[in-house]
């Protein structure tokens, strides 16, 4: 069966996994992952990719979180503060503008791999830099977008590849937004408590989306839609 899970924020690996093992997830099984793996919470995603990295049936998206952090890669690989210190005035803006968004925990858990596993670090990289912006996909008949942040500045006339990374990455979608008819389309990127008190911690469905980021103040649980039947799981 097909599963998608989003914004994992640094959650951590071993209860993710178990969360897996819990839901009946297995080898013949697909996870896709929308996205935001990295930033904000505990190691920042830096065990997690590296578990990605060499899984089969597992798909990252990117996500924006993982667009800031590959234009701070070189930080990834080295961040001594002589190295900082010779950074041109753009790169601190870029550099700035990852930390202001959380990227410090995952500098800190690369920085962790760095001592327990430094050849993980440039495959990892690599990994995240192959991630796909959108995927197609068929379930059981039924066709599927998968995207980090929805459709920004939707028409169903436009092709799904002529969308920017901004649109599929940065797009805050609004309740009443609609998308393809014929194409459920799932998402992260916006945590559902920003839709209303009355959201939190729960999958938004629509007739045309779903969004499955629930990640709340507290970062406690990531949700898990099985697209086959729709199920929803909360890890
Ligand atoms: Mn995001």
């Amino acid at each position: 069966m097909i599963f998608a899970a989003s914004d994992l924020h640094g959650f951590p690996l071993v209860r993710f996994l178990n969360g897996l093992k819990a839901i009946g997830f297995g080898e013949t099984d697909f996870l896709y992952i929308l996205g935001d793996v990295v930033d904000r919470h505990g190691d920042g995603g830096a065990a997690m990719l590296r578990w990605m990295t060499v899984q089969r049936n597992v798909q990252l998206l990117m996500g924006n979180h993982e667009q800031m952090m590959l234009s701070c890669a070189d930080m990834l690989l080295d961040a001594t503060p002589r190295r900082v210190k010779q950074m041109s005035r753009e790169s601190l803006r870029t550099f700035l503008h990852w930390s202001d968004n959380g990227g410090t925990a995952t500098l800190n858990g690369f920085a962790a791999l760095r001592e327990t596993d430094p050849d993980s670090i440039p495959r990892i990289l690599a990994y995240v830099s192959r991630a796909p912006y959108y995927v197609v996909t068929r379930v059981r008949g039924r066709d599927f977008l998968l995207t980090h942040a929805g459709l920004g500045n939707f028409s169903p006339e436009k092709p799904i590849e002529s969308y920017t990374a901004d649109e599929l990455l940065w797009n805050r979608p609004s309740l009443a937004d609609e998308y393809f008819d014929n194409v459920m389309t799932v998402f992260g990127h916006t945590p559902t408590i920003m839709y209303g008190m009355q959201y939190a911690g729960k999958i938004i469905r629509t007739g045309t989306w779903c969004d499955i980021d629930v990640n709340t103040a507290a970062h406690d649980q990531i949700a898990v839609l099985r697209l086959d039947d729709m199920k929803e799981f909360y890890i």
